[in-house]
């Protein structure tokens, strides 16, 4: 295998896919269209890894829109809601992505602890594994015809099982692993076709064991890579865990049948020990991911090849890769002119990453002094940003040694609440929303035009004053209890802090996809943070001279804008947290001294953050709610603080809600009809709770009646004195003629139970 990475972004590198794709889904181009789109971005992918120098080019990266989906396709596991439709193979498949009028769509959920989203399987006792679609092998081909003979990528069987969920009916106590025989099956038979078609080797992926697995789920690892180890016709397989330390699994697969291990040496560091000593591995390549896929620094090439050294002895043979697939990073860092040339020539985006691969390879078989200059450089760059200047900023770090445990602590909530209810007045269930309003597309080519210097400072602030001003006038007409300013002025929340702040630095084409043909641009956080001046405080109390009511200011958190950001790995992320938490604690006290009375600090990244192995989860906990708590207790009592959780699965972060000490939190429950109550209830959580009444995510406009339900039921959880009522999310992504009438049934709702609670 010599040089590999383990993947590659798809979108494109002007995301050309996106654009494809989206044309074609509005109906304004062919499917012919649309394919040809996704073949040049394929060959580009495979000219470029081909002509850096990999020695193993890794094949069926592309998707055209996630990779689980594809294996669920590619073995036939499509429920029948979407086979029923009648459609096409590539409308079934964007059918399962996107739902249509009569199916809803699998579930979307997030791959691992990164901000990637795949869609989760649906499996039954009755679904019919087979080699269905057979693109793997199709693909294999068209890259053979370039010139280039590449390494089929597949989502291991394991993995592809343990994420997908039991489907609907299937009886108590079904798992998906439960079918791990059917589909090694057609595992094996599409081996044999690439085989046939003349593949050397295919990467499985099994990411799923860098988390806590139990035993029969280790047993149902060894079990797949004996059976198919002894296929009788296949390629070389190569099993890559990433993500974290693969644990007890790595002793699996080292015992099995397979000639190939790709480890992450970056995020799994702790498995070098284990290595050198793993039973099993002297008659394998072991595929050494030194290179971080998931960050972009460029690497310490001397100290990866002293790491890759100690290796040697370890396995028949070692190859260098990436830790993870570079799908997590963006293309080109050469694309980027807006980044100080300084802390450019620190980063490595995938096209560079290529290139460190290609040099490690090199330095192994030929010596170091092959690639002398490479390393050379690669050392200088290492050096300059460890002893820059602009990384350190010597009144934060002053600032964060004299910390003091008051700095995280607010006065007693009997205490607040009494002064809030003093200073706000509002009526019980009162009403609000998350923060953000409908984004025109008059605001966003505003936003365009300023940053293309087409109008002045004076016409945007305009613009967005007449914004705002529209939106608190909805609001009060409306009837609204505690109003927004909108975020007008706000392209993504993480992105529109980060540019406001020292310390962080934005990338002009820097995209990454999050799910689909949706992408985000996460800004890079190389230095101390700090923040020069007030960032919101002139738009929020512009909203507040417009009303009476009170008006929120509106935040991101540091847990947020550290899981959405690609961050220095030169600390620990905690003191990163600490940081990013006094420049938000300093926006916090701003807004509270512009008159400001309740001030929102958005964490809907909490659970994102949260580490794949339990025993991590603690220390990730305490830092991270010392970061929200640094960022919200430098206010007086009366001063009313929210924070706003996205998604579900609280489970793991229940405790950790408790101990945001948060006076009013909102969090997603309309699609799960309140149950996130009861578990806040178990837990002795006792401060104002806003449960989502009605889902942003979905077009449908809820009733009022049925808004009047949830509230009801509510009530039986929470005491009226702590429940507000409020959407599930932010509205950025709707439009005013649904948003209008929503909230005015959550409004009349609100009213009707506010009646009958007298
Ligand atoms: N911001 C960031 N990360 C996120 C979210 C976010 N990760 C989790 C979740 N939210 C992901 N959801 C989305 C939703 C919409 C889009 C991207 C991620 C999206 N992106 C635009 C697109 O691709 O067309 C680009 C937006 C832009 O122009 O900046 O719509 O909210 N950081
Ligand atoms: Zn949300």
């Amino acid at each position: 295998i010599g040089s590999t990475v383990l993947g590659y972004p798809r979108i494109g590198p002007n995301r050309e896919l996106k654009r494809a794709l989206e044309s074609y889904w509005a109906s304004d181009s062919s499917e012919a269209e649309l394919r040809e789109a996704a073949r040049r971005t394929r060959t580009g992918t495979w000219r470029t890894l081909a002509d850096a120098g990999l020695d193993s080019v890794p094949g069926n990266t592309f998707s055209f829109y996630d990779q689980v989906l594809d294996t669920a396709v590619t073995f036939g596991a499509v429920p029948s809601r979407f086979s029923a439709l009648g459609l096409g193979p590539l409308d079934t498949y964007f059918a399962m992505a996107r739902g249509t009028d009569s199916a809803a769509p699998l579930e979307m959920t997030k791959w691992f602890d990164t901000n990637y989203h795949y869609l989760v399987p649906e499996i039954g006792p009755d679904t019919r594994f087979l080699l269905a679609d057979r693109t793997p092998v199709e693909q294999y081909r068209e890259a053979l015809e370039l010139g280039v003979s590449t390494r089929p990528v597949l989502v291991g069987p394991v993995t592809f099982l343990l994420l997908s969920k039991p489907a609907e009916g299937a009886p108590d106590g079904f798992r998906p692993l439960d079918r791990l025989d059917d589909v090694l099956d057609a595992y094996a038979e599409l081996l044999a076709e690439l085989k046939d078609a003349g593949a050397e080797w295919v990467q499985l992926d099994e990411p799923a064991f860098a988390a806590d697995r139990s035993e029969p789920e280790l047993a149902a690892l060894r079990k797949a890579y004996r059976r198919l180890g002894k296929v009788q016709e296949r390629p070389r397989l190569m099993a890559a865990g990433y993500f974290g330390d693969l644990g007890e699994a790595l002793g699996a697969l080292a015992s099995c049948p397979i000639e190939a291990l790709g480890v992450d040496l970056v995020a799994g560091r702790s498995a070098l020990d284990r290595l050198a000593s793993l039973h099993g591995l002297h008659s394998k390549t072991l595929v050494a991911g030194l290179i971080d896929g998931r960050n972009v620094w460029r690497a310490d090439l001397d100290r990866a090849l002293t790491t890759a050294a100690t290796l040697l002895g370890a396995a028949g043979e070692v190859a260098v890769s990436t830790s993870c697939s570079l799908l997590h990073v963006p293309y080109d860092v050469g694309a980027e002119a807006g980044i100080d040339p300084q802390v450019k020539s620190w980063l490595a985006f995938a096209e560079q990453k290529v290139g460190e691969v290609v040099t490690l390879g090199r330095a192994l078989r030929e010596g170091r002094e092959a690639v002398a200059d490479e390393l050379a450089r690669a050392s200088e760059a290492v050096a300059d940003r460890t002893g820059a200047e602009r990384v350190r900023n010597h009144r934060v770090q002053a600032r964060l040694g004299s910390l003091r445990p008051e700095h995280v602590r607010r006065a007693d909530y009997a205490d607040r609440r009494r002064a809030q209810e003093e200073s706000l007045e509002l009526p019980p269930l009162p009403t609000t929303t998350i923060g953000s309003f409908p984004q025109t597309a008059e605001v966003r080519e505003a936003r365009a035009a300023a940053r293309r210097g087409d109008i002045d400072h004076a016409a945007y602030t305009r613009r967005m004053r007449d914004e705002i001003e529209r939106v608190v006038r909805l609001q009060e007409r409306l009837g609204l209890d505690v109003l927004v300013h909108g975020e007008p002025e706000r392209n993504d929340m993480v992105q529109y802090f980060s540019e406001h702040m020292e310390g962080f630095v934005s990338t002009e084409a820097g995209w990454v996809q999050s799910y689909g043909s949706r992408c985000v641009r996460p800004p890079i956080l190389f230095g101390d943070v700090a923040r020069p001046e007030a960032i919101t405080a002139e738009w929020a109390t512009y909203a507040q001279r417009l009303t009476e009511k009170p008006v929120k200011g509106m935040l991101t958190g540091p847990v947020t804008i550290l899981a959405w950001s690609f961050v220095r790995d030169d600390q620990p992320l905690a003191d990163t947290a600490r940081q990013v938490a006094l420049a938000i604690r300093d926006e916090v006290r701003d807004l509270e001294a512009a008159g400001i009375r309740v001030v929102q600090v958005d964490e809907p990244a909490l659970r994102e953050l949260l580490p794949l192995r339990a025993a991590q989860h603690r220390d990730y906990l305490n830092w991270a709610v010392e970061a929200f708590r640094l960022a919200t207790s430098g206010v007086a009592a009366s001063t009313q603080i929210h924070t706003h959780l996205c998604y579900s699965e609280f489970g793991d972060v229940i405790d950790a809600i408790v101990a945001l000490d948060a006076d009013v939190t909102s969090i997603e429950a309309a699609r799960s009809r309140m149950e996130v109550l009861d578990d806040l209830n178990a837990v002795g959580f006792a401060r104002g709770v806003g449960p989502g009444v009605y889902d942003i995510h979905s077009p449908r406009v809820p009733g009022a009646e049925e808004v009047a339900d949830l509230l009801r039921t509510a009530l039986k959880a929470v005491p009226s004195e702590r429940l507000w009522v409020n959407p599930d999310c932010g509205l950025k992504t709707r439009g005013y003629a649904e948003v209008e009438t929503a909230l005015q049934n959550m409004v009349s709702a609100a009213a009707a139970v506010r009646r009958s609670l007298r």
